[in-house]
């Protein structure tokens, strides 16, 4: 049984910007309109502005444009329908279902830049989890940064489950060292392991991310299952230059994209999917631990475009 199976959609109410922006836009150019060169010029711009990326809006402008020469498109409405079909199209089978280890506990080691939204990502993730009936131990492996392992351990007493932690300044391999023992020896289900946010320019914290993972994996050969890159929707592109960045470092097996609540930009999921060999397995829709939906392309495109 794949991890995430049972939550409550959330995904609409997250993408209600991005619906607003994108959906609500083109509806108001295209609605009972023909489609012509210069609205087609128009839905260009708004697929842009919406971060789709230059590759996937290309490449389906050019489709458009030859639909509509050929005369099979005619009707704005239908130019709709047409973006949703070839938007779903751009997302290739991928398992983005997160990994589970044949033998627990399944390891989950998170990361990213500062403030992108890691703890509040792992608080999700552990409820879920912990709302499916596993049993979840967190590792806070944030010692760098003041009031990062005490913002951990107040969601960890909210959510009710086990935390392992250091003091600050303490080194966040051995938490993490530490917090792999615990749960091989509490039998826990899951851990998460919370780190400190870096910049793929500090090289000492890079090299310490490669620390942490490789205690984990001196005492499980198999784990981290899952090294997930917590991403900010709201940055934009930056986020796919800092992904290329950490998948130097790290072998990143997911993406869990954050606060796309927060952007009209929810097109960056297109843009990501065309640049990142990695899937995105889970979209952040605010800021409580409910806000947690598995990424589902299709159901995502439909959220973008239906009011
Ligand atoms: N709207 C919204 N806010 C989010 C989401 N995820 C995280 N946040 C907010 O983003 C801010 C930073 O979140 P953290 O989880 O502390 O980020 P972090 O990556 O752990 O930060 P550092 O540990 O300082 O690097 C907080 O105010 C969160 O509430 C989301 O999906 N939507
Ligand atoms: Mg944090």
């Amino acid at each position: 049984m794949g991890l995430f199976t049972a939550t409550i959609s959330a995904v609409r109410k997250g993408l209600a910007r991005t619906r607003e922006a994108l959906a609500g836009g083109l509806h108001s150019l295209l609605q009972d309109q023909v489609l012509s060169d210069a609205l087609i010029d128009d839905i260009e711009d708004y697929l842009i502005k919406a971060d789709v990326g230059v590759k996937a809006t290309v490449a389906i402008i050019e489709q458009l444009r030859e639909s509509f020469a050929a005369g099979d498109i005619a009707r704005g409405e239908d130019a709709i329908d047409f973006l949703k079909t070839s938007l779903k199209a751009r997302f290739t089978t991928m398992n983005r279902a997160l990994a589970v280890a044949p033998q627990s506990p399944t390891v989950i080691l998170v990361a990213g830049i500062n403030g992108s939204g890691k703890t509040t990502s792992v608080a999700k993730i552990a409820k879920s989890l912990r709302d499916e009936g596993r049993s979840v131990l967190l590792a806070a492996a944030d010692t760098f940064r003041a009031g990062a392992v005490a913002q951990l351990e107040i969601w960890a007493q909210r959510l009710g489950v086990d935390l392992i932690k250091g003091e600050q300044g303490a080194d966040p391999a051995a938490v993490a060292f530490d917090a792999t023992k615990a749960a091989i020896a509490r039998r826990s289900d899951v851990l998460l392991i919370d780190t400190a946010g870096r910049l793929h320019t500090q090289r000492n914290l890079m090299d310490q991310l490669t620390k942490i993972r490789d205690v984990v994996t001196r005492q499980i050969p198999d784990a981290p299952h899952e090294v997930l890159l917590v991403l900010d929707a709201t940055s934009g592109q930056t986020a796919i230059a800092q992904a290329e960045e950490f998948k130097k470092a790290i072998d990143v097996t997911g993406i869990f994209l954050a606060k796309l609540d927060g952007t009209a930009k929810g097109g960056i999921v297109i843009a990501i999917q065309d640049t990142l060999d990695i899937p995105v397995k889970l979209i952040g829709v605010g800021e409580t631990p409910e806000d947690v939906e598995p990424f589902d392309p299709d159901a995502f495109i439909d959220a973008m475009f239906t009011s």
